[in-house]
């Protein structure tokens, strides 16, 4: 299957280390096709530069799907904010997940209870609004920021390593959970070290979407079209968004 993996942000180097996240666990079947949109921040860390990210998504969503060569079997959004999940939903027909939602799901499967570490503190609302609208408030029990910034996960070191260790295993004792989903795409090459320091489950949403994506194409199933992600209406678009409209 070709796997269209859109990293929300323009980092080079995050779609790069994103990409080979996915290729660890991809199965031989599975063409990882790693992007990310032409404008927008360069990092994902609040409202306003997710209200671009939902937008690039989008974007690249509308632009692969355009061209039956490169038209995708399963689409993964790789930022923990799930930016422009419902929007792709409508563009394309493949399956499309979210790295949060993946992860959640996961988790709930692993754990009756789990926390999320993720970076910036000011991203957590972004994450607790997600936890309620995939309904997952009974098992999310804590949503913890470390401050570390998005990019500098690109250079993590055993510091930084140690900084979310720490913050896990603060999680874990003070919500009385049984797992960890890493809050960043960012995150993805900690997570079995981390997993093996903490012993318990350590979840990140990149490796589960993919395999969740892969599991979806296995069993030929594809984004309903009936009702809410039904295909977008045909209509103008101006301006830079111009070439995006249906
Ligand atoms: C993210 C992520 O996964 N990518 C990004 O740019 N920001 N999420 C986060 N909570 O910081």
């Amino acid at each position: 299957m070709k796997l269209l993996l859109v990293n929300p942000n323009t980092s080079p180097a995050m779609t790069a280390g994103i990409a080979q996240a996915a290729r660890d666990v991809s199965g031989g079947g599975t063409q990882i096709v790693a992007v990310n949109p032409s404008f927008g921040p360069l990092s994902i860390e609040g409202q306003y530069d997710e209200a671009f990210a939902a937008a690039g998504v989008a974007e690249q969503v509308r632009l692969a799907g355009a061209d039956l060569a490169t038209a995708p079997d399963a689409v993964v959004i790789a930022c923990f904010g799930d930016p422009g999940l419902d929007a792709a939903r409508e563009a394309t027909s493949a399956p499309v997940l979210g790295i949060a939602e993946a992860a959640f799901h996961a988790a709930a499967m692993l754990a009756t209870g789990f926390s999320v570490v993720t970076t910036m503190t000011r991203t957590c609302i972004i994450a607790e609004h997600l936890v309620h609208k995939y309904g997952f408030e009974r098992r999310c029990r804590g949503i913890h920021g470390t401050d570390i910034p998005v990019l500098a996960l690109e250079s993590a070191g055993p510091e930084m390593l140690a900084q979310i260790e720490a913050a896990a295993r603060e999680a874990l004792a003070r919500d009385r959970s049984g797992a960890i989903v890493l809050g960043c795409a960012g995150m993805a090459a900690l997570t079995r070290e981390l997993q093996q320091r903490l012993g318990v489950p350590v979840i990140d949403g990149v490796a589960a979407a993919v395999k969740f994506a892969e599991a979806l194409g296995a069993l030929g199933l594809r984004t309903s079209k009936l009702g809410d992600y039904a295909t977008p209406l045909p209509k103008r678009y101006t301006g830079w968004a111009q070439p995006l409209g249906w």
